[in-house]
């Protein structure tokens, strides 16, 4: 019996995911719950299962395909016999099958078609009824999805030569995109539209100075973009500036290191700041806030969840830990070294992501003295933290060898003022100097 495996719910106001890689070929066998596909949202990588055991007939995606929630991406030829069927054996497809299976099978031989000899006659052909067909097919978030019009052919073209379709203006009937509007956009060179723009600034022909090519952004990195952008746009940002002599809490790390390590975490400078964070969110309740400015509200919120910027070669990522104040340094630790790890084995689900007040952002291990985080909107504060260094500190009327890490905190000037983000990131400091000071 023939099942289509179709792209389920992923998360919650996730409509469009890119199939980043296809893990079974038309032909295999599939056991139920075996990964098919990993699919790429806007910022995680999510392998889509199989829902049946049995054997692939068809494969209705090619990898780089956009889809949406409820496309069918593959049909699974399974073993069991139909309903009605009782325990009779099934007709073999080459000798007498039926009415609905011969109409599946021409139904699935044009699909496979569509992206050869149709998608020809489409670029082609531009005719009315063919228009219409691919307006359907875009609404339901076809393969190569968007509203951008172009043949799958073409499609297929700039996902083959790394062009974005979105950074071309058409040159055929009515704005479509043409295989040549590809081939020359790839080239770089002229008697092409293009209309690649960014932030509003149109790009000069940069293979007028050399050599160029393009490279589509991935699902991530068109989300981070996005929202940076829009918050570097709408956030009115300050950064300020402090540093902790970490020389003690360096000694209790390397103390406790042995007891959290057997218990499966590692110690780190994050974690730790993670649990002084907590405590410094529930002393300065503005920075645990977000702005509601078409209400003219603040909203003050009573959980205290935490984001991590993780370095992953997919680029940035930012699981939330929740309830940060409910839980132990040990517990702490485990928690961000399972979640670094999910997120480098891409691995994390959007409600990983979701939900957090506040987000430490430590590119110490990687170097610099200082940097100005983004806050990640709609939060209102973001620590950067950056390397730890030996210094000749003056303490107690003498010049001491202390270990000092460079702090700066991003906020949003709307709601925080620069008194308050000076407070708040001193607080933090004092306690990092001398953790009795939570007590004041
Ligand atoms: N100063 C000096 N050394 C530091 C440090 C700091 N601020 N932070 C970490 N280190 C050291 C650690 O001590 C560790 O050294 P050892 O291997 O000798 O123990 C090493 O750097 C690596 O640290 P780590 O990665 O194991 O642990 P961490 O908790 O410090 O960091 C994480 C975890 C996930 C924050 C980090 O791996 C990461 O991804 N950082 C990048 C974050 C990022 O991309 N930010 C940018 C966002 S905005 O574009």
């Amino acid at each position: 019996m023939k099942k289509e495996v179709k792209i389920p719910d992923i998360a919650e106001n996730v409509e469009k995911a890119t199939i980043a890689r296809i893990l079974v070929s038309k032909g295999d066998k599939v056991s139920k719950d075996q990964p098919l596909v990993e699919a790429e949202t806007d910022k995680a990588t999510t392998d889509i299962p199989s829902e049946y055991e049995g054997t692939v007939v068809a494969v209705k995606i090619s990898e780089g395909d956009e889809v949406g929630v409820n496309q069918v991406i593959m049909v699974i030829e399974t073993e069991d016999v139909g309903e009605g069927e009782g325990g009779e054996e099934k007709p073999k497809k080459t000798g007498g099958r039926d009415k609905a299976e011969a109409e599946d099978t021409e139904e699935e031989s044009d699909d496979e078609k569509e992206d050869g000899e149709k998608a020809e006659e489409d670029e082609d052909d531009d005719d009315q009824e063919t228009r219409e067909d691919e307006g359907k097919k875009e609404k339901g978030i076809s393969a190569g999805g968007s509203d951008i019009p172009a043949a799958p052919s073409v499609r297929r073209l700039a996902r083959e030569k790394g062009v974005e379709l979105g950074a071309i203006e058409g040159s055929g009937p009515g704005g479509r995109i043409t295989k040549e509007d590809v081939e020359q956009a790839k080239e770089g060179t002229g008697g092409r539209k293009e209309k690649a723009k960014t932030g509003g600034t149109q790009l000069p022909d940069f293979s007028k100075w050399g050599s160029v090519s393009r490279e589509s952004m991935s699902n991530i990195r068109k989300a981070t973009a996005r929202n940076l952008g829009e918050a570097w746009n709408t956030v009115p940002h300050v950064t300020q500036f402090d540093e902790a002599d970490l020389t003690h809490m360096e000694e209790f790390r390397n103390r406790m290191q042995p007891k959290v390590e057997k218990a499966g975490g590692k110690l780190t400078v994050t974690a730790i700041l993670l649990k002084i964070a907590a405590f410094a969110l529930q002393r300065y309740p503005k920075f645990n806030a977000s702005i509601d400015m078409e209400n003219q509200e603040v909203i003050y919120k009573h959980f205290f969840n935490v984001g991590i910027a993780v370095d992953t070669p997919m680029g940035l990522l930012v699981p939330v830990v929740r309830e940060v104040d409910k839980k132990s340094l040990t517990e702490l630790s485990i928690e961000l070294t399972e979640l670094a790890k999910k997120a480098r084995d891409k691995k994390l689900t959007n409600e990983d992501m979701q939900g957090g007040n506040f987000t430490i952002s430590n590119l110490g291990g990687l170097g610099g003295t200082a940097f100005t985080p983004i806050v990640y909107s709609p939060q209102v504060a973001i620590l950067g933290v950056s390397r730890a260094k030996y210094k000749q500190e003056y303490v107690d009327d003498e010049f001491q060898k202390r270990l000092m890490i460079p702090l700066s905190l991003s906020y949003d000037h709307r709601l925080i003022d620069g008194a308050d983000g000076a407070r708040f990131l001193r607080w933090i400091c004092d306690v990092i100097e001398d953790p009795y000071a939570i007590l004041q």
